[in-house]
């Protein structure tokens, strides 16, 4: 039964987790022993495979030759640009055995984000596959102290820096791998929070695994976390977000399950993997479960093996879900739709669906995970709500991050004095304790569970000399959850069509951040007496035009 741990706040209804000392990737390969002749990540397209022993293996000496062979010390930074693929893990896991910190980046990225980034933490060597070496050579020349560049499925090139990861893992370097510590930061993930530009987002061993032993409660998550069963996970997200990484990757790979991925999502690949894998597991977003339930080429017979769909990283609707059941002519226990709610900033999973919920509550991203509690703050006053009451949603727990890299101002105003985390979003919980997100008062975009910066993309228009003032919001859509749209003012004297400032930002920034919402022209932008952007009229605004 949920309790109110006391009249400040409320805590987990499913106890404690036990906080140790282990790192990530001893917690992750843990009990590999136990399942070392069984697939542990398989490429949905190409059919490679490495079983679970081999991938240890691999992790093991890919560690020592970053130590051994490229110089590596500890606490230095290793940028990945990697899509999902078997080698993801290789390299992971082998940079934080090394002790190394890793920080992540979506391969479609252009230069001018990926440098950003890797500048920003400090970046000495870059991991990456064939069709993003042009940019990994940009990206690396902006590098101080590089050290190389490892390439996935590539030849060594001594003159340019280049090591291929084949000839590395061959050569079975020897090192002295340093001891770790579970308060180390292992990753830097980089999330742009309540405000402002993304922010590298510090996270320890401890805070990712104690956010898998979080999620693996077996109280709370019966029959969907037996260790060693023959689950088979088909998954999309990227292993380059926080999601995709501790809530996919290493908690499918601790419980020793075979993990299908795909480095790049089409429908027909997506297909071809659930008829050829029969997954009994799978990992999405949103966007993608509107996917699966309204594709005309999604059909009843493709989705026969599923038991669990785990939905995370953006909100989705109960009509969305009655319809996937509705497609595959299942009901709600034949099928479970489990919903997970986090942030970069918690590792990231503080609410899920609990394996048996009630019925009625589909809508609802679940309960507080153990050692988590919550506080639901008035937006108004800053009193502390009950139930059915919405407000701001305040988390803390150990899975909560150690800070933002080099930005104490911004940490400070993130997460207080008491260890409360300021979550941006608007929530309330019923009288089981359930909880559900109705509204976001942080700026963050959230375009098919992708975080956009609307700072990020407002920067790369003012750059532009006819801009006087700009603001960019996201204006929802069905397939995408939202999608960006800028409001610029032009000086006087000054043109600019809509495509130019559309341009303007496909030049510079990824797909997902385009303006594909829309660009209005406008006397000038709503501003409040302090200055700030008045985000909420603009979103009225932008919803109608
Ligand atoms: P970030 N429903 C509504 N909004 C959500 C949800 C959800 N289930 N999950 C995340 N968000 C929004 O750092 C919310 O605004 O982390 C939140 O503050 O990219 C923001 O996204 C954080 O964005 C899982 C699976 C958590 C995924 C995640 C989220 C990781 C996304 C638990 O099981």
């Amino acid at each position: 039964t949920a309790t109110v741990s006391d009249s400040k706040c409320l805590s987990s209804p499913w106890g404690e987790i036990q906080i140790g000392k282990e790192t990530l990737t001893d917690h992750v390969f843990g009990e590999v022993e136990s399942w070392a002749d069984k697939p542990s990540v398989t490429c949905g397209s190409s059919g490679r495979s490495y079983d679970y022993g081999m991938m240890r293996m691999m992790v093991e000496r890919c560690a020592n030759a970053l130590v051994g062979h490229l110089k590596m010390k500890p606490g230095e930074k290793i940028g990945l640009i990697l899509p999902n693929i078997p080698e993801f893990v290789v390299l992971i896991h082998g940079a934080m055995k090394a002790g190394l910190v890793v920080t992540f980046a979506n391969p479609l990225y252009t230069a001018v984000e990926i440098q950003r980034q890797f500048n920003d933490c400090g970046v000495k060597a870059i991991a990456t596959i064939e069709m993003f070496m042009p940019v990994a050579q940009e990206v690396s020349k902006s590098l101080k102290d590089y050290k190389g560049t490892i390439w996935v499925g590539g030849e060594d090139d001594k003159a340019k820096g280049i090591h291929g990861l084949r000839s590395l893992l061959m050569a079975d370097h020897k090192a002295d791998l340093p001891t770790l510590n579970c308060d180390d930061v292992c990753l830097i993930p980089y999330s742009s929070g309540t405000t402002g530009m993304p922010k590298g987002v510090m996270l320890t061993h401890k805070n990712l695994v104690c956010n898998l032993k979080q999620v693996k409660c077996p109280e709370m998550m019966k029959d969907g976390v037996v260790k060693g069963k023959d689950e088979v996970v088909l998954t999309v997200p990227p292993f380059f977000h926080i999601y995709g990484f501790n809530g996919i990757l290493n908690y499918n790979l601790s419980l020793g399950y075979h993990i299908v991925t795909m480095p790049k999502f089409t429908p027909d690949d997506y297909i071809k993997c659930l008829v050829e894998h029969e997954p009994t597991t799978l990992f999405v977003v949103p966007s993608l479960l509107a996917f699966l339930a309204t594709h005309p080429l999604v059909k009843k017979s493709h989705l026969q093996s599923i038991k669990i769909i785990m939905v995370g990283a953006a909100p989705t609707t109960d009509a969305m879900m009655e319809k996937f059941l509705l497609k595959c002519e299942k009901t709600k226990d034949d099928i479970r739709l489990l919903q997970g709610y986090g942030m970069t900033e918690s590792s990231p999973v503080t609410l899920l669906t609990p394996f048996d919920y009630p019925y009625g509550k589909v809508g609802s991203v679940g309960q507080l995970v153990p050692s988590t509690q919550a506080k639901i703050v008035s937006l108004t006053d800053g009193e502390m709500l009950g139930s059915h009451k919405s407000g701001e949603l305040w988390l803390k727990g150990p899975q909560v991050m150690k800070g933002y890299w080099n930005n104490e101002a911004a940490t400070k105003e993130t997460v207080d004095s008491d260890g409360w985390l300021h979550t941006g979003d608007v929530a309330y919980y019923d009288e089981d304790y359930y909880f559900y997100i109705v509204d976001r008062t942080k700026e963050l975009i959230k375009v098919k569970g992708n975080q956009v910066s609307p700072t990020e993309v407002e920067n790369v228009i003012l750059e532009r000399p006819e801009v006087a003032d700009v603001a960019v919001v996201g204006i929802p859509d069905p397939l995408a959850g939202e999608l960006p749209k800028a409001f610029v003012v032009l000086k006087s004297n000054h043109k600019l069509t809509e495509k130019e400032v559309y341009d303007t930002v496909a030049q510079k920034l990824t797909k997902y951040k385009h303006l594909e919402g829309g660009v209005v022209f406008m006397d000038a932008i709503p501003r409040n007496a302090a200055g700030k952007i008045m985000r909420n009229e603009l979103k009225v605004l932008g919803g109608k035009s």
